[in-house]
């Protein structure tokens, strides 16, 4: 939750601002401790979500955690992959490779809920959340996950909830919202091409 006069939104878009040049200039490889830091700053919405996804906070949270502790010893998001490859563990349960997989999700399903509810009339975020997870998410979690996921839909805040604690009105956030999906339009890709080139698959 927002303190007094931060604006989380903003932060979270200018930082996708500054990875999205990274992404399109193709020159240099994108560092691991920007991308963790602006993923961490996401954390804050997952947060504003009420506490039946509390779970979903903790766990999206310790991924950018692991991730943010990874970046203190490896520099960039393509050598952090190939180290994992090289110790044969790229799938296993708590690599940094799947951890950068499911934070790509989370930003994933940030971008989608965001396209959502700017194109949604009204003040509920269940229609948008519930898009946005079952686009992003719900293919790759079991049935138990799935149902947990439904049930805490009902105790999602409003729209004017979720904007009050982000220390927005309709508008500003309007803009900031806009930023954030111009902008993880191009980041997303990019990290789905470093899995895609090493033929790692997106899937699992
Ligand atoms: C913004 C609208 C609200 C939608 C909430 C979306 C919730 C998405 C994440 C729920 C995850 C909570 C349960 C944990 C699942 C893990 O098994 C799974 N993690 C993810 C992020 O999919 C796989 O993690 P693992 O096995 O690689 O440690």
């Amino acid at each position: 939750m927002a303190g007094d006069g931060e604006k989380p939104l903003r932060r979270i878009a200018e930082a996708f601002e500054g990875l999205a040049e990274i992404a399109s200039s193709k020159l240099t490889p994108m560092e691991l401790a920007p991308l963790s830091q602006a993923s961490s700053l996401v954390s804050v919405l997952f947060g504003c979500l009420g506490f039946a996804f509390k779970f979903a906070e903790m766990d999206y949270v310790a991924k950018v955690d692991d991730l943010l502790e990874a970046s203190k010893s490896i520099s960039t998001v393509q050598s952090m992959i190939d180290l994992d490859i090289q110790q044969n563990r790229v799938r296993q349960a708590g690599s940094h490779t799947r951890n950068l997989l499911r934070v790509k999700r989370g930003l994933d399903m940030v971008k989608v809920l965001f396209e959502q509810i700017l194109a949604t009339d009204g003040n509920s975020l269940k229609n948008p959340a519930s898009v946005a997870y079952a686009r992003v998410f719900a293919p790759h979690h079991g049935w138990a996950i799935r149902k947990a996921v439904a049930a805490g839909m009902y105790a999602l805040p409003t729209k004017s909830q979720l904007l009050k604690k982000l220390n927005e009105d309709e508008a500003s956030a309007k803009v900031q919202m806009q930023k954030y999906i111009t902008a993880s339009t191009l980041v997303i890709p990019y990290l789905e091409e470093e899995f895609q080139t090493r033929e790692l698959g997106l899937d699992w």
